[in-house]
């Protein structure tokens, strides 16, 4: 009897740490918003985990007063407009990537990096 009740106990921890692995991994962030604005792209800098296989950027310009008008990411074919006050979407496979640069036409006028961390 007391033997089946520890062994319960520990099934219970079990599952309960299983459940928690879980609902970590749910918890990675994968989708960004960006404001594109007199400043550029805001925020400019995105930290992934490494362990993320997919991202979804959500951008959305806000002003007139800035050439960024799209948004260029050339390692993913990446070539989008970004029409006033829309919200346009991208996304794309980040696996194995450690640094990507997305930017307006003129290249590095303005321009944003997604970056992978380990956490
Ligand atoms: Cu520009």
């Amino acid at each position: 009897m007391k033997l089946s009740k520890s062994l319960f106990i520990i099934l219970l921890i079990a599952v309960f740490a299983s459940i928690k692995g879980y609902s970590d991994v749910g918890k990675l962030k994968d989708t960004f918003e960006i404001e594109v604005n007199e400043k550029g792209y805001v925020p400019s800098k995105i930290e992934i985990p490494s362990g993320l296989k997919k991202i979804k950027i959500n951008f959305l310009r806000t002003t007139d007063k800035t050439c960024a008008r799209e948004v260029i990411l050339e390692e993913q074919n990446i070539n989008k407009k970004l029409p006033l006050n829309k919200k346009v979407s991208i996304s794309f496979d980040t696996s194995g990537s450690k640094e990507l640069i997305f930017g307006c036409h003129m290249e590095k006028m303005f321009s944003g990096k997604i970056i992978t961390v380990s956490k």
